[in-house]
């Protein structure tokens, strides 16, 4: 009897001892199994006289439950241990800050046409749009381009395959030739016919490709039609523009004679360099910029959409924003605003 007990406090020892289930497990055959000390007493039983066995018997069974109560209270000890440390191990800091969404921004491109959209609007310009994909007549014909310029020669511009006549646009001014047939045909018969002013900004695309072209860069156009108006008008409006842009009441802008097939007389806008005074590389040491086109609207444009040339003038300009926003920020390579690089991008939000 005293080997039982002394059984049981060693098989409780034994198993307070283990933290691991499949160990746990062989210590319990060492006592319970087939051949375990216990079993080993239990099979004893036989060679005992049959007045011991009773009393006997029952105090085995008893150790037995002991062992296994001692078991299963180390089993229950060591799934509670093994759940504490995989909570701990699986634990999420909920306190830890989130990544954020990272806000994105504008591209410089973008923000220069909506900052000279605001200019426009401010002093009565509507701001108009029209399709990429343009025909003929609207970005040629109409603009009293001839036949055979070499604007129209498959080396400077997209023609689309299978489909005559549709071309990817080469500037914005068919945006304007769509608004004038459609303001003329809004005011049918009202006379004088109200003003047209308008500003066309937007893609338009060219067979070029270096340092300062990429085939796709932006445009904008701008054109006032009415019974008087004239090339002062012009060039103060155009003056005017310029100065608020660069936020420069002092810019110095010029305007040179220059030829373009839509406009007559037509002239070349240059201002100060607006990083030297009296030369540098971006200016080819002149002191100058050249900053836009422009003139007087021909009177072939007007009679292609069906104004009277007779009655009714008009100027024109078109500037490039892409070279304004370079000038601008000081930019020197116009791919920096194709290639979608963030660590240029980032630098305009
Ligand atoms: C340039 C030259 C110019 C125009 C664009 C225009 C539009 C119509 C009628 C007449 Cl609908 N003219 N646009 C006129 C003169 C010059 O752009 O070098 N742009 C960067």
């Amino acid at each position: 009897m005293q080997e039982l007990e002394q059984l049981v406090s060693r098989a409780t020892a034994e198993f307070s001892a283990i933290s691991d289930a499949a160990q746990l497990e062989q210590a319990k055959a060492l006592y319970l199994g087939k051949s375990g000390s216990l079993t080993e007493l239990l099979k004893g039983l036989g060679k005992l006289p049959p007045e011991e066995r009773k009393s006997v018997g029952a105090a085995i069974n008893q150790g037995k439950q002991a062992i296994e109560a001692a078991l299963e209270e180390r089993r229950e000890h060591i799934r509670r241990a093994a759940l504490a440390a995989q909570l701990q191990a699986e634990a999420l800091d909920i306190t830890l800050p989130g990544r954020g969404m990272g806000l994105g921004g504008l591209h410089p491109a973008t923000r220069t046409l909506e900052r000279i959209e605001e200019l426009f609007r401010s002093i009565g310009f509507e701001v108009a749009d029209g399709p990429e994909i343009e025909d003929d007549f609207h970005n040629f014909t109409a603009l009293n381009t001839p036949e055979n310029h070499p604007a129209r020669s498959m080396h400077d511009t997209f023609y689309l395959e299978n489909a005559p006549g549709l071309l990817l646009r080469t500037h914005t001014s068919p945006i304007q030739v769509r608004y004038m047939e459609e303001h003329l045909a809004r005011h049918k018969g009202v006379e004088p016919m109200p003003p047209i002013k308008v500003i066309a900004p937007g893609r338009v695309y060219r067979v070029d490709s270096d340092a300062t072209h990429s085939p796709m860069f932006h445009q904008v156009e701008g054109l006032w039609v009415g019974e008087d108006v004239s090339f002062a008008n012009l060039k103060g409006v155009f003056t005017d523009f310029l100065r608020r842009f660069f936020e420069r009441e002092d810019l110095k802008v010029r305007f040179r004679p220059s030829f373009f097939p839509f406009t007559e007389p037509s002239a070349e806008v240059d201002m100060g360099c607006v990083f030297c005074s009296d030369g540098c590389r971006v200016c080819s040491h002149t002191g100058w910029l050249e900053i836009a086109g422009c003139g007087m609207v021909h009177p072939n444009v007007l009679k292609h959409v069906g104004i009277d040339s007779e009655k009714y003038l008009g100027f024109a300009f078109g500037v490039g924003p892409d070279r304004l926003t370079m000038l601008r920020y000081g930019i020197n390579d116009l791919r920096l605003f194709y290639d979608g690089d963030l660590r240029f991008l980032s630098q305009f939000k």
